[in-house]
């Protein structure tokens, strides 16, 4: 739905331009809204304002380009005052597993010295319970003049919305979607949904913020338990001589039973992430989740531990490590199981030749750089080069190779393509 034309456009300030900030700047500027998105990597900036993208996400580029020729997106390194604010900013846990607040709490400091009041803040950041209110209370402390009391001129309104979008769909998904809706105080949760309204034509589940955080904690960590089931299957399978594929095929032939597959191992930076959050919320009751966080997080030792022993048997080895991102058809690295097991195979096999394979990258990632080991090469002369394929990552590219070309390989498919 897009803005009456008789009606303002709404200002919007996008503060976090990454896989998330990004699309939904880019779909609030294309369905009536006057959006300013805020990053600190000047590059990404100067690269937005171009009227190109960071990253690879299918649709965003031309979306991006259409709305910055308009005028209706511009991204800036400091944060502009608005009527909304969309925070999206990254919350990656610490050594210990907690979560770490810093960049919302840096968010809600520099939106602070912007506002003048009546203005709503909506996290949408994956937070632990009680982020939303961290980032209220971090405003109100940087300016005390404000209140969260709503209905004065000097009020600001406050909400937690979740994004529930999947990486490679994520403008698909961000109009179909359902979305929940947290209000922390006053109307923050209508203003919220009537923001969405531009462009979400899901249904809005309206609840308060703190019901909202956990929801979508919840929602990962569900997925979480139940790749870690896949995967926790593959390896007694592995040990029992059974097709894990084939097992799982066979028992999702049931109508009430639906295994998800097994991999490598859980990446990117949500579901391997967001776990944690309960877990650290409540420590003393969440033994499932933690489990499930650990089994998945085991796998690519399990990886690791079937392909070495080939090694030892062949003299100055190659392996085709076909794949480093953490999941297909992207070009994601963060969390990937897949670039950790090349990096420790690097390490572990100092005398190995490693070709990695991604199709979606243009250059290793620092730590890979750094192996003199590794190099980023073709399917092709991977394939042919190597004794050893390993395939990491289902991207359709290596879906595509032919069977006979792997018949003189030790070959290990992690992501079961190539039954
Ligand atoms: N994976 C498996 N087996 C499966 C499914 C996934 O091993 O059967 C692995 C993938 O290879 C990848 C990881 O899990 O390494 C996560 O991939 P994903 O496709 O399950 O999820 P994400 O991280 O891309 O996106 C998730 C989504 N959450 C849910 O499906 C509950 C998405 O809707 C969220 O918006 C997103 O997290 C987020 O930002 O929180």
């Amino acid at each position: 739905m897009n803005a009456p034309l008789d009606r303002p456009r709404p200002s919007v300030a996008v503060v976090g331009l990454g896989y998330i900030g990004l699309p939904t700047a880019a779909m609030l500027a294309s369905n009536g809204a006057d959006v300013v998105g805020v990053d600190i990597n000047q590059a990404n900036v100067d690269v937005i304002n171009a009227g190109r993208v960071p990253f690879v996400e299918p649709d965003l580029a031309t979306t991006v380009a259409g709305v910055v020729s308009q005028g209706f997106l511009t991204a800036t390194t400091s944060t502009p005052h608005a009527d909304n604010y969309i925070v999206s900013v990254p919350t990656p846990f610490k050594h210990d597993y907690n979560p770490d607040l810093s960049f919302i709490e840096m968010a809600g400091k520099q939106i602070a010295p912007q506002l003048t009041g009546n203005e709503l803040v909506i996290l949408e950041s994956t937070s632990p319970p009680g982020a939303t209110e961290f980032l209220a209370q971090t405003v109100i402390a940087a300016r005390p003049d404000l209140t969260l009391d709503p209905g004065t001129p000097h009020s600001v309104y406050f909400a937690h919305c979740p994004e529930r979008v999947l990486p490679g769909r994520i403008m698909i998904e961000l109009r179909t979607n359902d979305r929940i809706i947290g209000s922390l105080n006053g109307n923050a949760g209508e203003r919220s949904r009537d923001l969405y309204q531009l462009f979400c034509e899901g249904e809005f589940l309206m609840t308060d913020a703190r019901t909202a955080e956990l929801s979508k904690l919840a929602e990962n960590a569900y997925r979480d338990v139940n790749i870690a089931f896949a995967n926790e299957l593959s390896m007694i399978a592995d040990q029992l001589d059974i097709d894990v594929w084939e097992l799982i095929e066979l028992s999702n032939h049931h109508p009430r039973v639906n295994i998800l597959q097994p991999g490598p191992g859980v990446g990117g930076h949500c579901i391997a992430v967001d776990p944690w959050f309960i877990v650290a919320t409540a420590p003393n009751l969440s033994p499932l989740i933690k489990t499930a966080r650990e089994v998945n997080d085991s796998k690519p030792q399990f990886v690791l531990d079937k392909i070495l022993p080939w090694t030892r048997e062949l003299q100055d080895v190659t392996i085709a490590a076909l794949g480093l991102a953490f999941k297909p058809n992207i070009d994601d690295l963060r969390e990937s199981p897949a670039r950790g097991i090349v990096n420790d195979l690097a390490g572990r096999l100092p005398n190995a030749r490693i070709i990695a394979v991604e199709p979606n990258i243009s250059e290793l990632p620092g730590e890979l750089i750094a192996r003199n080991n590794v190099t980023l090469g073709d399917v092709d002369t991977a394939v042919d080069e190597a004794d050893i394929v390993l395939l990491l990552v289902d991207h359709s590219e290596f879906a595509r190779i032919d069977r006979s070309r792997l018949a003189k390989k030790l070959v290990y498919d992690t992501r079961g393509i190539w039954r």
